[in-house]
């Protein structure tokens, strides 16, 4: 069996490589030469827990290679960026150009699954490309038996635990018919062990989208309730800590805000679907985006109020410890502070090894965590890594805290102007 995995990036390289571990002769297409290079020499050019050494092995063992040129396949796999516009409409425009790439090397009984994040449709979509390109071929949901199964199996896998989670998570596979879903169904039983379940491409695409919709709504929910608490006086993380003790009550943690690639990205492709029904997804959104500027101008109040100290901001990564720094809350607030507060902003963030573009020309400094408690006198808290809570209460004494994570619950609440007690003027 020849599989073709078309994009190498966080799920393609290591899907790529686990279905090689198989025994699959896998072919990975992707349109940088550079990416192309590294993985035919056995190495990775993105970081994830023990993906180098499983590259290095298939690679080595000639069951993988890297090419940015298609070759026939019996299965394509599409994990293709599908990013979102400013205006926040779907961008498919990756997945249309994969479908053409491979579209000149399909033959009869080939499978093509996507993988890809994407708006409900985009299977169709695809489906519909690779017809009009290949009028030779019977595709799927035409009538009669077709010659090409096409499918979508969204991934679900967490950052920092891809390939475990490849493995063990259950899959959702859905077919443009249910023939379709049955010829992807043998394909992932070669390499996962959870459940794979059968159903519509509609219905899977919908499937992942809802997901991540469902943790964005609910970290709203927690962000929205941290900032009504706030102005109550009231310690938001006790109070959920209490209402968890509910046995049909699972609220979320608040934070600065959600970031990553997925949660603050796909509720818009429901959102875009559907604007006039979407209304709690399109509200949770703008509450976690508002989150992000009620924690600038609330770190603002304080660090006002102390204009002799220095302030340091623990943490960068979009969430705790990872050294990804891209659609970070974290990076917006502190970059924020700096752009205002100048060389008073230090950064205390052990995964970076050197500034982020965001802070070049503020003046701002990345420090470790010692000197931090050495010199800074406000500390803004936007990243929960471990490393920050174990520093001791004794180490933080006199310290004025905005703990946006909740880390150090035996910290003092910084004393914030108490806008809104309700029911006090
Ligand atoms: N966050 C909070 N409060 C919480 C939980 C998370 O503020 O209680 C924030 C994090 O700090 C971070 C953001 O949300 O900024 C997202 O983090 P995450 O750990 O919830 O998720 P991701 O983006 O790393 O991965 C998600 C996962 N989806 C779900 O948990 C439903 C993952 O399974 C998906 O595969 C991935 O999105 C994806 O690729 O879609």
């Amino acid at each position: 069996q020849q599989v073709s995995v078309i994009g190498l990036g966080y799920i393609g390289l290591p899907t790529a490589a686990l279905i090689a571990r198989s025994g699959a002769r896998v072919l990975g297409i992707d349109v940088s030469p550079h990416v192309v290079a590294t993985v035919n020499s056995g190495r990775v050019h993105i970081e994830e827990v023990d993906l180098d050494g499983l590259v290095q092995g298939v690679v080595a063992r000639g069951l993988l290679r890297a090419s940015t040129q298609v070759e026939p396949s019996d299965v394509f796999v599409i994990a293709v960026p599908t990013p979102v516009s400013e205006d926040h409409a779907p961008d498919i425009s990756f997945v249309l150009s994969a479908a053409r790439t491979i579209a000149p090397v399909l033959k009869a009984g080939d499978t093509v699954i996507l993988e890809s994040t994407s708006p409900v449709g985009t299977t169709e979509a695809m489906r519909d490309l690779l017809a009009t390109l290949r009028t030779d071929l019977k595709m799927p949901g035409q009538g009669g038996v077709p010659d090409v199964s096409i499918a979508y199996c969204p991934e679900r896998v967490l950052p920092g635990r891809i390939l475990v989670e490849l493995i063990d998570n259950d899959r959702c596979i859905g077919g443009i018919t249910p023939r379709c879903a049955r010829k992807a169904l043998g394909f992932y039983r070669q390499f996962v062990r959870g459940q794979c379940i059968t159903t519509t491409a509609r219905a899977a695409e919908m499937v992942k989208l809802v997901e991540n919709s469902f943790r964005d709504v609910n970290i709203a929910f927690a962000n929205e309730l941290s900032v009504i608490a706030e102005g109550m006086g009231i310690d938001v993380w006790e109070v959920i800590r209490l209402a968890n003790r509910h046995p049909r009550v699972n609220i979320l943690q608040p934070g600065p805000g959600v970031g990553g690639h997925c949660i603050a990205v796909d509720p818009w492709f429901i959102v875009h679907g559907d604007p006039d029904n979407a209304r709690i997804i399109r509200t949770a959104r703008e509450v976690n985006d508002a989150k992000t500027d009620h924690v600038v101008a609330k770190a603002s109040d304080l660090i006002d109020a102390y204009p002799a100290a220095d302030i340091a901001c623990l943490g960068l990564a979009f969430k705790a410890n990872i050294d990804d720094f891209r659609e970070s809350p974290a990076v917006k607030v502190a970059a924020r502070l700096a752009r205002r507060y100048g060389r008073r902003v230090k950064l205390v963030e052990p995964y970076a090894q050197d500034l982020p573009v965001d802070f070049v020309g503020t003046g701002a400094e990345l420090i470790d965590i010692d000197i931090a408690l050495e010199r800074c006198g406000v500390f803004v808290v936007l990243v929960d890594h471990d490393i920050f809570k174990s520093v001791p209460v004794e180490e933080r004494a006199g310290k004025i805290v905005y703990d946006t994570r909740g880390i150090w619950p035996d910290q003092p609440m910084a004393a914030m102007p108490v806008a809104r007690v309700a029911g006090v003027a």
